[in-house]
């Protein structure tokens, strides 16, 4: 077994053995049960060259795939300074006056976030961010911040890629420990589709900050300063991270027949948000609606009426969202929000190598590489290759969007969930109800969890072949979805202007609503009695300790926290399969090298599958390190 451990080790393989390697590596001398664990990813990738990954719906059998270059420059040792020490050297305060003051326009960079999210329906997996995380963050060290965690990706992570989030972002924290790192939490409802007990919430921020979150970009979905307001305070209280406050952007203040969302509606909003005590103002254009010209007098209007920094968001599905973030930057915005050329674009954020060009030779220029800009997003461009399954099949911007207006982060989820609904021929009709659906509910602010609502509701008219008429009509026979029932209920907040009272009626039948804060009506969690239980209860563990953060994954999504945490019995620890052999399996005779813990590494190769026998069942031929396993696995076609 140490001869083994040897053989394994990584610096041994890459011939890097110096005369000290047995003495530095006390791993060597750890003789736990790698075959065991090597044995789990084997069936893991049975499965998927049996059956497929149940996650991938079609599979292309004839598409080539480009590898991925991770972009190499002379090693730097050392990480130079970057935003996360000035933050540590000056504190939140300080720290946002310094930005304020700053001249040059600073970026946002959602390569590992939003972009992917809005592209990819939030697919990406951790092993490919890290290839290129460190280098990254050497050669970039004034990036104002990386978004890279929050929103969807959480969930996405337990649900589909069998991953656990907070070791995404406590590898991410230490391959960048210069920069800002950004999450997106979305005030009471957390990183989840409804509202939780405040002290999960406050519990949740406050790990998050310690794995390595720096900027938490707060919003409520229906701009709810009930919502919003409790989790300032959570990151002011338990954290010395910065607390970006967002509003959320919908309809055109320069259209005068629309006028609920005007002006002095915003205005009055990011002072709210302000008195509250966030540090930043954030702008959340989370449908790409702010047109350039409203921009700039969005942006001229809050610098004169607040004194916080202010960051924008966009998503550039009309594909103009470049000119809204000229005008923005005219008007004196602070940070803008961008993605990797490869991920970046329609649903996603504008263009960071573009930008960055765009404002060459400004006077708010900020001087950054565009040939190292530009291997990077070549990088990206090549890994979203492997993502194909998920990629939402738009093509070119549309100006439909001003009137479904739905979010560049719901756009490819919704079209999978209308896939897996049968409605892929239909997705234009969804879209247009969606925008219809909108109406109906009043007007109302989209976004995660609001636009869930109203996703859900156009595609069950859809399917069911409905029209807004039907529901006006005769919507005391018809059985609503349950998310538009809690909705209408008060589980999500309160939106702007109340809720249509007819509708209301109409969908509750005979519940009652309420306008307090949902949280109201949830009990606190005892977490020392709750978190002895919880380990109690998953006893098998992991391989490892269970920690308060697996808890707290489990109270945001208990089915989908057990879920992953049976695979994880089943199948270890999957996430450092590359990708391609993750989603679609391994040809006969391809190798592949899987660390299955830090500085182990082992060699598999798939070399035959049978023909499945008369009860179903195929066995599958692979190589570990040279020695032949064998899995029989299910066929399930
Ligand atoms: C999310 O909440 O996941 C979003 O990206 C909203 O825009
Ligand atoms: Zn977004």
């Amino acid at each position: 077994a140490f001869l083994r451990n040897i053989l394994e080790h990584s610096t041994f393989r890459n011939g890097e053995v110096t005369v000290n390697f047995i003495k530095n590596e006390p791993s060597l001398f750890e003789f736990k049960e790698p075959k065991n664990r090597a044995n789990k990813l084997i069936n893991f990738l049975g499965e998927v060259v049996v059956n497929g990954n149940p996650d991938v719906k079609k599979v292309d059998p004839k598409r080539k795939f480009s590898i991925p270059r991770v972009p190499k420059y002379p090693k730097l040792e050392a990480h130079p300074k970057g935003t996360k020490d000035l933050l540590t050297e000056l504190g939140p305060e300080k720290f946002a006056e310094w930005l304020k003051k700053e001249k040059k326009i600073h970026f946002t960079d959602t390569t590992m976030r939003d972009a992917h999210q809005s592209l990819l329906a939030t697919r990406m997996r951790t092993i490919d961010m890290m290839k290129v995380a460190e280098g990254y963050a050497k050669n970039f060290p004034d990036i104002f911040s990386m978004e890279v965690w929050g929103g969807a990706t959480f969930d996405v992570c337990l649900r589909f890629l069998q991953e656990n989030p907070w070791e995404r972002l406590a590898l991410l924290r230490k391959a960048m420990p210069n920069v800002l790192l950004q999450m997106l939490i979305r005030g009471s409802n957390g990183v989840g589709y409804t509202a939780y007990p405040d002290n999960l919430i406050e519990k949740f921020v406050e790990k998050s900050w310690e794995t390595g979150v720096d900027v938490f970009r707060i919003f409520d979905s229906l701009n709810w300063m009930k919502s919003i307001e409790p989790c300032i305070q959570h990151v002011r209280n338990r954290t010395e991270g910065l607390a970006e406050a967002s509003i959320c952007y919908t309809g055109d203040i320069l259209n005068p027949n629309k006028t609920k969302y005007d002006l002095k509606y915003y205005i009055q909003l990011a002072k709210d948000v302000e008195n509250a005590g966030a540090h930043i103002l954030g702008v959340k254009d989370m449908a790409g609606l702010l047109k350039p010209q409203a921009a700039y007098e969005l942006i001229s209007a809050l610098k004169s009426e607040i004194n916080i920094p202010i960051h924008l968001h966009t998503h550039d599905t009309s594909s103009i969202q470049s000119a809204t973030y000229l005008k923005a930057i005219e008007a004196g915005v602070d940070v803008v929000d961008v993605a990797l050329g490869g991920l970046s674009g329609l649903t996603s954020q504008p263009n960071f190598n573009s930008m960055v060009e765009m404002l060459r030779f400004n006077e708010r220029e900020n001087p950054l590489d565009m040939h190292k800009l530009a291997e990077y997003s070549n990088y990206w461009e090549a890994v979203r290759g492997y993502y194909y399954p998920f990629e939402s099949g738009l093509k070119s911007g549309t100006g439909e969007v001003y009137e479904h207006e739905i979010p560049g982060g719901q756009y490819s989820n919704l079209k999978g969930q209308a896939i897996a609904l049968g409605l892929e021929d239909k997705f234009t009709e969804v879209t247009k109800m969606y925008g219809e659906v909108n109406q109906l509910f009043g007007d109302i602010i989209k976004v995660t969890p609001s636009s869930k609502v109203v996703g859900d509701m156009a595609q069950y008219m859809i399917s069911n072949n409905l029209t807004i008429q039907d529901v006006k009509e005769r919507g005391d026979t018809i059985s609503f979805p349950q998310s538009v029932i809690s909705f209408f209920k008060g589980d999500l907040g309160q939106p702007v202007g109340g809720f249509p009272e007819d509708i209301q009626k109409i969908i509750l039948k005979n519940e009652k609503p309420y306008t307090e804060r949902p949280n109201a009506h949830l009990e606190p969690i005892d977490f020392d009695k709750e978190f002895e239980k919880f380990k109690e209860e998953f006893t098998k563990g992991m391989g490892r300790e269970l920690e308060i953060t697996d808890f707290l994954s489990y109270k945001l999504y208990p089915k989908v926290f057990t879920d992953a945490y049976n695979n994880h019995l089943k199948y270890g620890n999957v996430m450092n399969i590359p990708t391609k052999n993750f989603f679609f399996g391994l040809e006969i005779g391809e190798e592949i090298m899987v660390d299955i813990e830090p500085g182990k590494r082992v060699l598999i190769s798939l070399v035959h599958k049978t023909e499945p026998d008369e009860n179903g069942n195929v066995t599958v031929f692979f190589k570990i390190n040279g020695q032949m396993r064998v899995v029989s696995i299910k066929d399930n076609s």
